[in-house]
């Protein structure tokens, strides 16, 4: 018990620990010789999994006791940056939404303990783990709500390595729209299962937070106005960087209220993993975008064989833009310059919208609230790349250094490559 409690209290101590960690630790080692015939180089430097990359994210580490891995996870009120200028009151774990991913290996026995930081009663859910049913975390149903300033432990065996994830299951509509969600990723026991170079993981979510204020409204049921990998608006979203040639995993997981399409550019994809487990091979077929629905996660893979900087989206349009109203007049076609100016001479501030289109408001310099973002942000090498929201990038790179997975700056297309204007 006094072991137990050390760790309780300890637990501040490990998560300043992993947050050192993650601020000076060196990318990731990875492979790119064939698995089928050579051991994949983390292996030959001693680790028995290949690590996910969650954007903008850390994993938490554990700590080993008695042949049991222990997690320790704190829920508590958290302050989110979604992106420079727009910092969000959330609800969440360990200092963060989403809360650390959780790591472990099949067949490995987890005991994860929860304290509660919040103001309320709370409770975890594994969401796709297979386990005993008074360890599944409903609260009411499955164990007592867990009240504000306790600890409670779920133990369990990881029967089955996949991509999962975690969130409460007390007052859930409140607690999942205030960022209270994490990932939960089981490797396989073998290691030359299922390899990969390069794997990443995010989480879906979306948010109601009206312009000028910094908490979500959280009883919003379809009409969010903030769209998010990971708690972060693009362009403020990690990039996924990769050399040519790696083979890639993206697990993308699903708490928020609506499905998103999420569509690569470049390459054709096949779904490996559902939450449900591994897709088999003869069950896969190329897709290039792949449906995340509510509840749920989807991970998919491909070889990055074309160079360039790739974008990665929810094809839900709307989805990829940052706060804005969606009940303005539809003006496309409508000279309007007149009544516009009449208008402003009423109305202080006045602004007609849209005439010709959106993009229009891309490169106006629009005085907005304090702690909202702009709908259309992002300046690309060729210009505004009018997006804000669910997007970022894949960075496909010949020649870089193979632990080296910086951000390596706009793609430089070789003469004559781009698309350019032609004169008739
Ligand atoms: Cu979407």
């Amino acid at each position: 018990m006094t072991t137990r409690r050390q760790f309780i209290t300890g637990g501040a101590a490990l998560i300043g620990a992993a947050l050192a960690e993650r601020a000076t630790a060196a990318p990731d080692i990875v492979s790119r010789q064939d698995p089928a015939t050579e051991s994949p180089r983390w292996l030959q430097g001693g680790k028995s999994y290949q690590p996910v990359v969650t954007l903008n994210g850390w994993s938490l580490p554990p700590r080993m006791k008695d042949g049991v891995k222990e997690f320790h996870l704190v829920a508590e009120p958290v302050k989110r940056e979604f992106a420079p200028g727009m910092t969000v009151n959330c609800w969440g774990y360990n200092g963060s939404t989403p809360g650390p991913t959780i790591e472990a290996v099949e067949g490995d026995r987890v005991r994860i303990f929860l304290t509660n930081r919040l103001p309320e009663h709370t409770s975890i859910h594994w969401h796709g783990i297979r386990l005993p049913n008074g360890m599944d975390g409903i609260g009411g149903l499955t164990q007592p709500h867990i009240p504000p300033g306790k600890t409670f432990v779920y133990e369990f065996v990881l029967k089955r390595s996949g991509t999962f994830m975690y969130h409460p299951h007390s007052d859930d509509m409140v607690q999942v729209a205030m960022g209270m969600m994490g990932l939960f990723i089981v490797h396989p026991r073998n290691p030359k299962e299922r390899p990969v170079d390069r794997d990443f993981a995010f989480l879906l979510h979306n948010w109601d937070i009206e312009a000028g204020t910094a908490t979500p409204k959280s009883s919003t049921m379809t009409e969010f106005n903030l769209w998010t990998f990971n708690s972060r608006v693009f362009p403020a979203i990690d990039p996924l960087v990769v050399r040519k040639g790696d083979r890639v995993r993206v697990r993308i997981g699903n708490l928020s209220m609506h499905d998103h399409p999420i569509h690569l550019h470049g390459f054709d994809l096949q779904v490996t993993g559902t939450d449900g487990g591994w897709v088999p091979k003869s069950a896969q077929f190329p897709e290039v975008t792949v449906n995340v629905p509510v509840g749920a996660m989807r991970a998919f893979e491909f070889i990055a064989d074309e160079p360039g900087d790739w974008a990665l989206h929810c094809h839900k349009l709307h989805h990829t833009m940052g706060p804005m109203g969606h009940a303005v007049p539809n003006m496309l076609g409508v000279p309007h310059d007149d009544i516009a100016k009449k208008i402003g001479q009423l109305v202080d501030g006045y602004m007609s919208m849209g005439e010709n289109g959106m993009a229009e408001m891309q490169e106006m310099q629009m005085d907005l609230p304090e702690n909202t973002l702009p709908m259309m942000a992002g300046e690309g090498p060729f210009g505004p790349l009018e997006m804000g929201g669910m997007v970022t990038l894949l960075m496909v790179r010949d020649g870089l250094a193979h632990d080296d997975y910086r951000n390596p700056g706009w793609y430089r297309h070789p003469p004559g490559s781009v698309a350019h204007e032609v004169v008739s």
